[in-house]
């Protein structure tokens, strides 16, 4: 079965195959661009499921604020999906790993862990940020990710009740679940 769980630090950590856009958690991560628009991959995905509420909060926080910088967040409502939020964010387009990808891959991991941390939202579902069109490979960007998630839930014990990863391909899931193994061991 295509699904793993662990507890950490009093968190639900859960890898899982499937598709974002219908996972039932308070809120879900978009994998973004700087100017917040549908674009492809995920974020297509999930503004077509979510409808225009999403498309139009994400318009209007562009329209308010300069470009969405790598590794930072921002909180959408969910529209049509079954979360009630979307935590859109911009991970890294690899460069060939020495200029500071993990690093800002790690940031945008922790930004969308702190804003909903300070919503409220205790079940939030991540993708496999920057692993699509930006080109990061999936066995380095799985380690950064769950460590990333491992040290806020090590410094933020019991603030959140579940963190998802869902993974949209067999060998993603696979590579996350390796991944964990490596981090869980750190
Ligand atoms: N559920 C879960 N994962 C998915 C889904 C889905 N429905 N659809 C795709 N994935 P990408 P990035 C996986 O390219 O690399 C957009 O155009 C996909 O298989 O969506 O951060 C934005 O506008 C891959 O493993 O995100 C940006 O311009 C992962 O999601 C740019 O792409 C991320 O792939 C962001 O690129």
């Amino acid at each position: 079965m295509e699904r793993f769980e662990a507890e950490v630090y009093g968190t639900r950590l859960v890898l899982l195959r499937g598709d974002i856009t219908v996972q039932e958690v308070e809120a879900i991560v978009n994998a973004a661009n700087p100017d917040l628009t549908p674009g492809g991959g995920v974020s297509g995905a999930i503004h077509r499921a979510g409808g225009p509420v999403v498309t139009e909060a994400a318009a209007r926080i562009r329209r308010e604020r300069s470009r969405l910088p790598t590794g930072e967040a921002v909180l959408t409502p969910g529209g049509k999906l079954p979360a009630r939020y979307v935590i859109h964010t911009v991970g890294p387009i690899w460069r060939g790993g020495t200029a500071g990808e993990a690093e800002l891959l790690a940031k945008a991991y922790r930004s969308c862990l702190s804003l909903a941390a300070e919503h409220g939202i205790r079940t939030l579902a991540f993708p496999s940020i920057s692993t699509g069109a930006y080109g990061y490979p999936v066995a380095q960007a799985a380690e950064v990710a769950l460590k990333a998630v491992q040290d806020f839930l090590k410094e933020n014990p019991g603030k959140l009740k579940e963190v998802r990863f869902v993974l949209f391909s067999s060998s993603d899931f696979q590579t996350y679940r390796a991944a964990w193994e490596r981090v869980k061991a750190l």
